[in-house]
Order: C-alpha cells, then sequence, then structure tokens
C-alpha cells in the first residue's frame, strides 16, 4: 500500500465497563495504541473547503511552478552567457599567442640572419686591429646557417648508412628544430635536387615503433613541428613480401618547391638517397681588420 494513502494518529482509548467475566482489577488507567486510518474519503476539512478557495490553492501551485520554470530559464540563460563568454575569451588568447608566435618566429628569422659566417679574407695591413665580432664558420664543403652547418651528400646511400657518414664527419643527419630551418632547407633543396625523386634523408624514423616518430637524438616529433606532404607518411609497404614493415624512414625536398613547407615523405630506409647532415658551426669571437 502507498505510504500517501495512509495517515497516521495517535488515539487515546479509554476503557469501558469491565466485562463480567474479566478478573477485578484495580487499574483505572487509560492505555494507548497507535492505528492507521486508511483515507478513502476525502476529510471533513476538504468536504467542508469552499470552491473559491480550493481554486485560489491550485492557482497557488501552478504559480509556483511558473516561477520555479522561470528561474530556471533564467540560470539556463546565465549559463549559456558565462559558456559563451568563456568561448569568447579562449578565442581571444589563441589569437593573442598565434600573434605570439608569428613574432617569435620572425624575431627567430631575424636573429638567425643576423649571424653570420667569419669571414675568410685575411687583412693587408701588416699589424691589423682586433675587434670583437662574433661569427660562424664552417668547414670547406659545410654551409653555415643560422650557427649550423649543414653538408648536402653528393652520394646515394640507405638511411642507416647515410647516418654513418654524417657521424663520420663528425655530424649527424639533420634534426629539424624551427619553422625557419626548415624554410632554409626547403628552399636550398629546390636548388640542389636534380628530379622529382631526388629527395634527402632527415634525421627522423619510426622504424623502432611504427607511427611513434623519432629523431636521431631521441627526442620526440613535436606536432607543431612536422611537415609532412600531403597523406604521408603512409607507411606503405609497396610488395609485402619486400618491405612486410612499410615505410620507416623521412626524406624530404619538392624540386618544384612546397610554399606551405611541407616536403617530408616516409620511405624504405634501404632506398638509396641523398641526405643532410649537421652540425654546429664553430664560433669566431674576434675579428682582424684594418684601420
Ligand atoms: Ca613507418
Ligand atoms: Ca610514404
Amino acid at each position: 500500500m502507498p505510504e500517501a494513502e495512509v495517515v497516521y494518529s495517535d488515539v487515546k482509548l479509554a476503557r469501558g465497563k469491565k466485562r463480567a467475566n474479566e478478573a477485578v482489577t484495580t487499574s483505572t488507567d487509560s492505555t494507548y495504541s497507535e492505528i492507521k486510518i486508511l483515507k478513502t474519503q476525502p476529510s471533513t476539512a476538504e468536504l467542508s473547503e469552499d470552491p473559491q478557495q480550493a481554486v485560489v490553492r491550485k492557482g497557488s501551485k501552478v504559480t509556483s511552478e511558473r516561477v520555479v520554470l522561470v528561474v530556471l530559464s533564467v540560470l539556463l540563460a546565465a549559463a549559456l552567457c558565462f559558456t559563451t563568454f568563456e568561448i569568447i575569451k579562449t578565442n581571444k588568447k589563441v589569437k593573442y599567442l598565434e600573434d605570439d608566435k608569428m613574432k617569435c618566429d620572425n624575431n627567430l628569422t631575424e636573429t638567425l640572419s643576423k649571424i653570420k659566417p667569419c669571414s675568410t679574407v685575411q687583412p693587408t695591413c701588416p699589424v691589423p686591429k682586433v675587434i670583437d665580432d662574433p661569427c660562424y664558420k664552417c668547414e670547406e664543403g659545410w654551409e653555415q646557417h643560422g650557427g649550423k652547418c649543414y653538408y648536402f651528400s653528393t652520394s646515394k646511400s640507405s638511411w642507416e648508412q647515410s647516418r654513418d657518414e654524417c657521424r663520420a664527419k663528425r655530424g649527424e643527419l639533420v634534426k629539424i628544430d624551427s619553422i625557419e630551418e626548415q624554410r632554409f632547407l626547403e628552399r636550398k633543396l629546390r636548388d640542389v635536387m636534380t628530379d622529382y625523386e631526388d629527395k634527402f634523408w632527415i634525421g627522423l624514423t619510426d622504424s623502432a615503433v611504427e607511427g611513434r616518430w623519432v629523431w636521431v637524438d631521441r627526442s620526440p616529433l613535436h606536432q607543431s613541428l612536422t611537415f609532412w606532404s600531403n597523406n604521408e607518411p603512409d607507411n606503405w609497404n609497396g610488395t609485402h613480401e619486400e618491405h612486410p614493415d612499410g615505410e620507416d624512414c623521412a626524406r624530404m625536398g619538392e624540386k618544384g618547391g612546397a610554399d606551405d613547407l611541407k616536403c617530408w615523405f616516409d620511405a624504405f630506409c634501404s632506398k638509396p638517397h641523398r641526405s643532410i647532415c649537421e652540425k654546429a658551426g664553430v664560433r669566431g669571437k674576434f675579428k682582424k681588420v684594418c684601420d
């Protein structure tokens, strides 16, 4: 039976006349009992209630529901306003960050452009003056850029052999750390490449764990500094028997140029390619000049 259908009441029952066969007792105390009475009929109060009062009571209930609805609507509107405000605030922050990133990139480009190679021209005067003039120099055959030296190989080798060759020159397959560096290499390869397929190995591989690209210094590839060409890397496995592991080494270059800088491709590591080696430039602090 649903609890709502019953009302509880404490009633006091007075003991009536003693029955004849009931033992004589000196007690005249009353007994108490708790009983449940089914609510099957409207109460006397309800029956006697004025119909107008009943309408007013019903009206109050409707008014209360409206108040609740209005409050809920206001709360919902406030939540929507707050969410919209937060989205606008976040968008503004993203815009500021993008602007900051662009400024940093421009500053880096400007800074790197100021890093110049040391002059190889010897002063002609008998006693040249020594001035403080920082510069960077690279060995013959290496190209200086932004304080680093780059070597663009002339022969073709597998990725592993190319890496060994770079190490033999006290360098390493190139690791690309900035958009600026990618821009420099992409531009350079336009001139160096002889044809569309004459791409260059860079120091990036996923041969240890498929899909987890790491640089030769074991640092992971950052998403913000990836320059994969369209639909790359695709880990194509060609004829499955020959290359069951797919493509695990990265090469770069577009002979015709890649204005969006996206010119990385994964390829079979055994494929012979030219490569880009990199090492730090030797920093010269002084320069000899004539007065
Ligand atoms: Ca792969
Ligand atoms: Ca590929």
